[in-house]
């Protein structure tokens, strides 16, 4: 794992949340930091998780994040881009393979582990996956 992956955990792990900072997720919309990116349009961006839990784990990301830090966050004025990401995990798990299932996830605050403060689902699949998650 990089030292900027690794820095963003240990920020998870003390529970610092969100610092008002760009986050990584912000470098890696401007191409600062690689990503493997598998999808991208106007307002979404899709990239391979760089520690994956299933065979197929990507992230769906807002391209503006628009103060959206965390799904608790949210207000009407994010719900169209809520949509379209929700849409995008769709396709985009198709694109790769999931055609028995796979599962979305959205970690919000220290209770659900969120680690990077930038709004984001997890899809996740190619597997048969565990119910119910730690
Ligand atoms: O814990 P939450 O729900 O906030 O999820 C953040 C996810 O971002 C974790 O599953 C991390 O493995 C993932 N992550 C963190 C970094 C990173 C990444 N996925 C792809 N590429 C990454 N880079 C380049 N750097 C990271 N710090």
């Amino acid at each position: 794992m990089s030292s900027e992956a690794e820095k963003s955990e240990q920020a998870a792990a003390a529970g610092a949340g969100d610092t008002g900072e760009p986050t990584i997720f912000d470098k890696i919309i401007a191409k600062q930091i690689p990503a493997d990116i598998i999808y991208e349009d106007e307002e979404a961006l899709a990239f391979r998780d760089i520690n994956p839990q299933a065979p197929v784990h990507f992230l769906v990301i807002p391209k503006h994040r628009n103060g959206l830090t965390q799904l608790s966050k949210a207000t009407e004025a994010n719900e169209q881009v809520l949509g379209h990401l929700l849409l995008v995990a769709g396709r985009v798990a198709k694109q790769e393979g999931c055609t028995r299932g796979f599962r979305v996830v959205i970690n919000d605050g220290p209770d659900g582990c969120q680690s990077v403060y930038h709004v984001h689902l997890h899809v996740m699949g190619g597997r048969k996956l565990n119910w119910p998650p730690g």
